[in-house]
């Protein structure tokens, strides 16, 4: 397991780089160009500014999330080829400045869906809400326009300049139904993962978070089915997953360790965080701990264990504890804390192996 650290940019992010070489085992970031829109060609020497950044930190670039998709390419217009071609320029470029893998969504419209980006979770920390009835009854307008109201930083995929066509781009998708989806997919992988592959670069689909559809719009990448329906669309091990365990387990009926156990050599990427589940469908992000939340962490490291993952990992989303001011899900505090705690489970099985004699795991 490869410990990784996602990185918004300099100015853009609120947690230095040093201080993320500071927690033990990280050694890359997790980046993008967050200014550059969908479908945009990345410039070359953005690319290179940010490895430069990163190294002089002491920093690998080896994993980008994401290169988003733009719309077009969901929707199957006949634009989308010229999307697609600058989407396979920067797989290029990405590939030359190192790059191994590159983490995206096929999500409509929108990236990751909460309803409160500050819960009072009791104890004076705050993390990422999900209300089920909300989202169920909601004008998406109001909603997007409350949510960025009360937040000084907008979450991926929500910046106020895509979503100020959100009324054409719902007005696109009407009519546009999963197998539509799964379609538009299946061109776009076809295009690019033989690029992907030539470049040395594993392509990871992210889980649609939540996993369902959200105000009408179709959504498939959900579950352990859709996961083995898409690894066949294009069966290639540079056609892989983002397993994010935080996305999935949002659904309890989503069995995470047996899709660890699946999809196993085709995992380049792992979110690992916890939800707790409630019982009427809301969620909230807890802390990566096991007890804290519905998702079985420990038994996901196992799991990864057992497989020999020798992939990158990162937590994902965190609480904000300490009174830290940060990013939505983005803190330092809390997203370090997370990695100890995965660290300690995997390092607990490598001890476990190692005093039954068993080699060493590679780490
Ligand atoms: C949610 C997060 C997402 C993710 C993008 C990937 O679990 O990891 O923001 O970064 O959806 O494209
Ligand atoms: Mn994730």
């Amino acid at each position: 397991m490869r410990m990784t650290f996602r990185w918004f940019g300099e100015g853009n992010d609120t947690v230095p780089l040093g201080y993320m070489k500071q927690i033990p085992g990280v050694e890359g970031i997790v980046w993008s160009l967050h200014d550059v829109a969908a479908g945009e060609e990345w410039p070359m020497e953005r690319i290179l500014e940010v490895k430069a950044q990163a190294e002089q930190a002491g920093l690998h670039i080896d994993v980008v999330e994401s290169v988003n998709v733009h719309e077009d390419i969901k929707l199957g217009l006949p634009s989308r080829d010229v999307y697609i071609d600058n989407y396979k320029k920067t797989i290029e470029k990405l590939g030359k400045a190192g790059v191994k893998v590159i983490c995206y969504n096929f999500m409509p419209i929108f990236d990751w869906l909460r309803t409160d980006l500050h819960k009072e979770m009791g104890d004076g920390a705050t993390a990422l809400f999900y209300e089920n009835s909300r989202i169920a009854d909601a004008d998406p307008f109001q909603l997007v326009e409350e949510i960025n109201a009360n937040s000084a930083l907008t979450m991926p995929g929500w910046e106020p300049e895509r979503l100020q066509h959100l009324t054409k781009l719902f007005e696109a998708y009407q009519g546009v139904t999963e197998d539509h989806l799964w379609e538009n997919l299946r061109y776009f992988l076809q295009e690019i993962i033989p690029v992907a592959a030539k470049n040395g670069i594993r392509m990871a689909i992210h889980p649609d978070d939540p996993p369902w559809p959200v105000f009408g719009l179709p959504r498939i990448m959900t579950g352990q089915e859709n996961f083995r329906k898409f690894l066949k669309l294009y069966d290639s091990p540079y056609n892989g997953i983002t397993l994010c365990s935080g996305s999935l387990g949002a659904n309890p009926g989503n069995d995470i360790i047996a899709m660890i156990h699946e999809f196993a050599d085709r995992i380049p990427f792992a979110h690992i965080r916890n939800v707790r589940v409630f019982d009427n469908g809301d969620f909230i992000e807890t802390s990566h701990r096991t007890q804290d939340g519905s998702v079985d962490i420990a038994g996901i490291v196992r799991a990864y264990h057992e497989i020999g993952f020798t992939g990158y990992a990162r937590p994902d989303h965190g609480r904000h504890i300490w009174d830290e001011q940060c990013r939505p899900g983005y803190g330092l505090y809390d997203r370090a804390l997370g990695i100890m705690y995965l660290w300690g489970l995997w390092d607990a099985h490598r001890d476990t192996e190692a005093s039954r004699g068993k080699k060493e795991a590679n780490v």
